[in-house]
């Protein structure tokens, strides 16, 4: 059996006249050039008499991750992708893709070219491009509707969702699932020589009701905001149906190129390699995280069962500590409260809620906490009750636990230096709700240790979060940034804007939800509070708006109260004339004349305030990249990903 080298990525190997091409190409097995170029030499070497079927593999943890998306922006070399999956397509033998890890994108697009798919239980399948601003870009978006009809395919490429292997099964989108994929692949190969092959492009798509395929392209848009690749991802696979496979396939290929040069897909590509990035961190490198098993959470309420439900999916077993018993079992039955929510949302099974609350204990002895590796606190965010609290953890914990603080505004080096053990106290500011929200502040305080800030990035990554490390200041990177766009926002409803006015232009822009209303969301007494606690040290010169505190005086304290700098009592967000009022005689006791604000000013002010802000962190070292800062107000704070993240937009005007 002799190995055959087609490309510095690919090789192959005969087996009973099947050439079994396998591509390596680490970390995904992306298709740069070497792969494409590889599959194409394999296919000159399967055209002779020797080979009678070919099985198309990869070794590593992916098949293939898609297309190299480090090559994008570059000149493409040929061969093209589309090139070797017509090559492929129309091979006189029969090709069969044994997928045994994620096929993406263009992983996926070969898959679908081939005349069958073997995939293991633990193989993967998606067209993902959209996440990137981009479509399908060689034949996704007409070969899959082909096999899986156009409601289903809309869903998967609009969303850019990944389906397991089961699901692909179900759908079509494979043939068979193997508990030996080479034995699998090799004997679906020898049966289909000299049978009459199944070419994807050649099939019709299956007829759908216009309703089905209406209501699908609607989910799909309503919930793309404004991005341009969901619509144009819609807009092709619609097509697919009524165009010729070539007309699909050229209409497809012009919309990736130009999509792929876009503002969006650049914005999206650079989320994407931060995301990779936000981990890494340089003083780092060699230091191995510490094995956490258990974790102890002091504090169950909202957050705390929050960060207990995300770590009991995660697999950890977690004791939930609270002052008395009668709290430990409120905790609990909060904790089962929210397992349960995911099993009605279809996220849990049944049988996976049993088995992760049998992992959960709740008590009111803090002692039991000396089992844990990793202690969390999310008790009230009060300096006094944290330094106490952390004394007393000093005293029960093991010397080589892990100790977290939750905290969002206090200083973690304070709480830190209750302990006998500061080296071993790191932040984790989770954010609400905490078992939805993706991003976690990792907090590098003053005396942290290495292995202690590694460990605390490997749990956030097993959480499956995104963990963004950062280093001690008000707020962080998160609440510092969006204090200093809320000050512009205030400035700016000062001078003459309308709260709604602020809202609607920076909803236009994309973000989900206005400033105002989000504050209104959230709630606005504990801002309140906090401001009073610091008026004695303010900056008398410093510029102050007031109009937040006037409404909490008035009890609008935001959605919760029915009113804060809207009005809810029909439920509606509307603008209250009463608001309005308070305002004017704001501005009219400092002299303000108010005067108007174009969209466009309102969102270039608060955009520029927060990539301001996002500079002086950067300065200040606290925030290691910008890109971070990026991660950091996507994931928490509902800025448009497709626009970059602040520093992305700043970097680009
Ligand atoms: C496409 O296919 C277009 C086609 O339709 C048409 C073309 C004509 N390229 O995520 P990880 C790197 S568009 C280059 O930590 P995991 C990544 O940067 C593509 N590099 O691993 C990282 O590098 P580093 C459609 C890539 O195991 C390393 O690999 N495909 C690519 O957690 C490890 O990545 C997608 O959108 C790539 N395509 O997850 C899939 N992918 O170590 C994108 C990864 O230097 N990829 N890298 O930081 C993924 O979703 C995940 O990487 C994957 C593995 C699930 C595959």
């Amino acid at each position: 059996m002799n190995t055959a080298r087609f490309s510095e990525s690919v090789t192959g190997t005969i087996v009973d006249g099947v050439l079994i091409v396998t591509i390596e190409n680490p970390p995904v097995s992306a298709l740069s050039f070497h792969v494409r170029a590889g599959l194409m030499a394999a296919l000159g070497r399967a055209a002779s008499d020797e080979v009678s079927a070919v099985v198309l593999t990869a070794i590593g943890r992916t098949f293939i991750g898609g297309a190299d998306i480090k090559e994008f922006g570059k000149p493409a070399i040929e061969p093209t992708l589309p090139d070797v999956i017509k090559a492929i397509e129309s091979f006189a033998k029969p090709v069969v893709a044994a997928v045994g890890g994620a096929a993406l994108g263009g992983g996926c697009e070969i898959a679908l070219a081939c005349h069958c798919r073997i995939a293991s239980k633990a193989a993967s399948f998606g067209l993902p491009e959209v996440k990137l601003g981009i479509v399908p870009g060689a034949g996704g978006t007409q070969r899959l509707p082909r096999l899986i009809g156009t409601v289903a395919a809309i869903d998967l490429i609009g969303t850019g969702r990944v389906v397991t292997s089961d699901e692909a099964l179900t759908l079509g989108l494979i043939d068979a699932i193997a508990d030996d994929l080479a034995e699998g692949a090799l004997d679906a190969a020898r049966h289909l020589v000299d049978q009459p092959l199944r070419r994807t492009g050649a099939l019709s798509v299956p007829h759908s009701q216009a309703e089905a395929d209406a209501a699908a392209a609607k989910k799909v848009l309503s919930r793309s905001r404004g991005q341009i690749a969901p619509a144009e991802a819609v807009r092709l696979v619609r097509a697919a149906s009524m165009a010729r496979l070539e007309d699909g396939l050229a209409d497809e290929r012009a919309t990736f190129l130009r999509l792929r040069d876009s503002h969006e897909a650049a914005a999206l590509r650079h989320v994407f390699f931060a995301e990779r990035q936000a981990s890494k961190v340089d003083r780092l490198e060699g230091v191995t995280p510490r094995k956490v098993e258990s974790v102890g959470i002091v504090g169950t309420g909202l957050m705390g069962a929050g960060i207990a439900v995300s770590a009991l999916n995660a697999g950890y077993r977690v004791i939930g500590i609270e002052q008395t018993d009668e709290a430990a079992a409120r905790g609990h039955d909060r904790i089962a409260g929210l397992l349960d929510k995911s099993v009605q949302s279809g996220r849990l099974t049944d049988h996976a809620r049993s088995e992760a609350l049998s992992r959960f204990e709740a008590a009111s002895d803090a002692g039991r906490l000396a089992q844990a590796d990793l202690v969390i606190e999310a008790v009230f965010d009060d300096l006094t009750v944290k330094t106490e609290l952390f004394r007393k953890l000093d005293r029960v914990v093991r010397p080589d636990a892990i100790l977290a603080t939750n905290t969002s505004y206090l200083n973690p080096n304070e709480i830190a230096s209750a302990t006998a053990r500061p080296e071993r106290i790191v932040g984790l500011h989770f954010f609400s709700p905490a078992n939805i929200m993706r991003l976690t502040e990792v907090v590098d305080c003053a005396a942290t240790a290495p292995d202690v800030l590694a460990s605390a990035i490997a749990f956030v990554r097993k959480l499956g979060k995104l963990p963004v490390v950062c280093g001690v200041t008000e707020g962080f990177i998160g609440n510092r940034i969006y204090s200093a766009y809320r000050r512009e926002a205030e400035f700016m409803v000062e001078d003459g804007a309308a709260p709604d006015e602020v809202d609607a232009a920076l909803e236009a822009w994309g973000f989900p939800m206005g400033i105002f209303a989000v504050n209104d969301m959230a709630g606005l007494e504990i801002a309140w509070a906090r401001r009073k606690r610091q008026s004695a040290t303010r900056d008398p010169e410093a510029r102050y708006v007031e109009i937040a505190d006037r409404l909490c005086e008035a009890g609008r304290f935001g959605r919760k109260t029915g009113r804060g700098w809207y009005d809810y009592s029909d439920g509606e967000r509307r603008s209250d004339p009463q608001v309005t009022a308070l305002i004017e005689a704001v501005r009219a006791a400092k002299g303000i004349v108010p005067r108007r604000f174009s969209a466009d000013e309102i969102v270039a002010r608060l955009l520029a305030a927060m990539a301001n802000e996002g500079k002086a962190l950067l300065a200040e070292g606290i925030a290691a990249r910008a890109s971070d800062i990026d991660l950091v107000m996507i994931n928490g704070y509902g800025f448009p990903a497709h626009k970059g993240g602040p520093m992305f937009h700043a970097g680009d005007i």
